[in-house]
């Protein structure tokens, strides 16, 4: 059976996904010291599950509490929340454990609780409040949801637990390098056994340092990963009553004059952003869903796609890995200000938030490169600091991926030398220079070109370009004989143009259009450039409803237009 990675085969783990009692309250002031006794617990909630679709609290922010009972058989206890929103104090029998303030972002909390019955409860604000939750603004271009996203689980620790792995593919012939990070009581050198696939378990030692330890093996059977042939390898490690199982893919990703190259070879990526998002489920989706979005990538003939703007769910990676689809994992960041890039709680939010992303999916053979800041101020120089550092953080957290961030500043942006990779969102013909041209699908193809002269003028020349984002707004079911602006046909017509250019042009790498599926945006006058206060781009609408533009995008990434069928 196929299911999350990694997997701790010995250990008790409570998966707590279900019905749990719930109370909302628009007024709690301090939801990190709430008023037990005012909190009456007479509804229900589903986890995972967002409060605010459902009536009758659709659209209103507060906080949530989520309560359910556990019973324990050992007192090293981790919580592992997979991603939720917008800001939790997490309370163990009253007592608080923890604080998460990085939405979407999984993240763990270890603590110990003596073994028997308790009481978990998380309080969940969706309050737009900078103190609280740094890394999400009213003037995000996607609704910030309230409630618990992803899967929630209890895990039970070993006196020394086997933490995670990072797997690196060393040479493309299967010699991989292990690292095993380690917490609790941890040895001195441990003694345990390595299976890789269907091998023979190889029995191994190695010293431990700064609780972690690291070895070197080559695969029987080495197959090696890519879009075309997404083969997977399993490791297991197993010492006394702990056992880890990755899944890893044996592939390479670096880029060179100019070029991404997977396994050396080049590649150019066509592809979209996915905000996950449903108007009925939030950011909550069912596994049927992620696994209907996978389908329609692969029959758009999508190799890529852009995790905008923050840590997709991690079964989505899982079927990336599984479907050869290459995956940009972004962190959350939107058109954040100079403000923003120099708050001190903003960048320790970005920075916290790394750390856990590149844990969480350092194994994902399909996440091929990491971003951050979408359409931050790149253009201030004090902001430039931010830049500097994520980069740099980012570089030692995984030395394995190139990076990248989305601008939207153009000639302008001064951050360009610090990334492997460039990448623009561009909406020439949309949100248009010329105000008064009718259609003016012609803006597209000058203002990529103008881009292009000015990026190889600035000696960027080796650096391969992305063009990160561009679309058109297009209605569903909204058909015009005049083609205007919201139309389906205006938006077809506009990725035509898009997607002739980016197909004939080598100098461009690869495309993410803007965007996968239409999704809740604004619930404010933001909402006046948003017809339906939502964010009308996708190829499909939020029911998944293909639009015309999907079956032309389809036949341009498939080449059928490119051969004349
Ligand atoms: C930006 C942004 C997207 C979306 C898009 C748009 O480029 O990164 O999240 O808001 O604009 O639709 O205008």
């Amino acid at each position: 059976m196929e299911s999350l990675f990694p997997q701790f085969p010995l250990r008790r783990i409570h998966q707590l996904d279900g019905i749990w009692e719930f109370c909302f309250s628009a007024a709690c002031t301090d939801p990190e010291n709430p008023d037990w006794n005012a909190l009456a617990f007479d509804d229900r909630m589903a986890v995972p599950g967002v409060f605010d679709t459902l009536p009758p609290d659709a659209g209103r922010r507060g906080t949530g509490f989520y309560r359910t009972k556990v019973v324990t058989s050992s007192d090293r206890l981790r919580l592992k929340l997979n991603g939720l929103g917008l800001w939790a104090a997490v309370f163990l029998d009253r007592k608080l454990i923890g604080v998460d303030d990085l939405p979407y972002t999984g993240v763990s909390f270890d603590f110990t609780s003596a073994a028997g019955e308790h009481e978990l409860v998380i309080a969940v604000d969706n309050r737009l409040d900078f103190q609280r939750t740094p890394l999400f603004s009213q003037w995000y271009d996607y609704y910030g949801h309230g409630g618990i996203y992803r899967s929630v689980e209890l895990h039970e620790l070993a006196a020394c637990s086997f933490d995670r792995m990072e797997v690196r593919t060393l040479s493309l012939d299967g010699r991989v390098g292990v690292k095993l990070f380690l917490s609790g009581t941890v040895p001195e050198t441990l003694e345990f056994t390595c299976t890789f696939d269907n091998e023979a378990p190889r029995a191994i030692t190695a010293a431990v340092t700064e609780g972690a330890l690291e070895f070197e093996a080559r695969l029987a059977n080495p197959a090696l990963w890519s879009p075309e042939s997404p083969q997977l390898h399993t490791v297991r490690l197993e010492a006394g009553n702990e056992a880890i199982v990755e899944r890893f893919g044996l592939r390479t990703i670096r880029a060179e004059k100019g070029r991404l190259l997977l396994n050396d070879a080049p590649l150019k990526l066509l592809g979209v952003c996915r905000h996950e998002t449903h108007p009925q489920f939030g950011p909550a989706l069912p596994l049927q869903l992620l696994r209907e979005d996978v389908a329609f990538l692969r029959e758009l003939h999508c190799n890529f796609v852009r995790g905008s703007h923050y840590q997709q769910d991690p079964r989505f990676l899982d079927l990336c890995d599984r479907f050869g689809i290459l995956v940009w994992e972004e962190g959350i960041g939107w058109g954040d200000t100079e403000a923003h890039l120099t708050d001190p709680g903003f960048q320790s939010g970005q920075l916290r938030q790394q750390k856990w992303i590149v844990s969480n999916s350092f194994n994902h053979p399909s996440v091929i490169l990491r971003g951050f800041l979408n359409e931050g101020d790149s253009e201030s120089v004090p902001g430039r600091a931010l830049y500097e550092t994520l980069a740099a953080e980012l570089r030692r957290l995984d030395p394995t991926r190139p990076i990248t961030y989305a601008s939207n500043h153009y000639e302008r942006d001064i951050n360009f030398d610090l990334v492997d990779v460039i990448s623009l969102n561009a909406y020439p013909g949309w949100y248009a220079e010329d105000r008064e041209a009718v259609r003016p699908l012609g803006e597209i193809a000058p203002a990529l070109d103008r881009f292009i002269a000015w990026m190889d003028q600035q000696g960027f020349g080796d650096k391969p370009f992305i063009v990160s984002e561009i679309g058109a707004g297009g209605i569903y079911g909204w058909r015009d004989r005049f083609r205007a602006h919201w139309s389906e046909e205006y938006q077809a017509d506009y990725l035509d143009e898009v997607c002739r250019y980016i197909l004939s042009h080598d100098r461009v790498t690869g495309v993410a259009l803007w965007q996968y599926c239409d999704g809740r945006t604004y619930s404010s006058a933001y909402a006046l450039g948003r017809p339906r206060a939502f964010n009308n781009k996708g190829l499909v609408d939020e029911y998944r409803r293909p639009k015309l533009a999907f079956e032309t995008v389809r036949r341009h990434f498939s080449g059928e237009i490119a051969q004349g069928r």
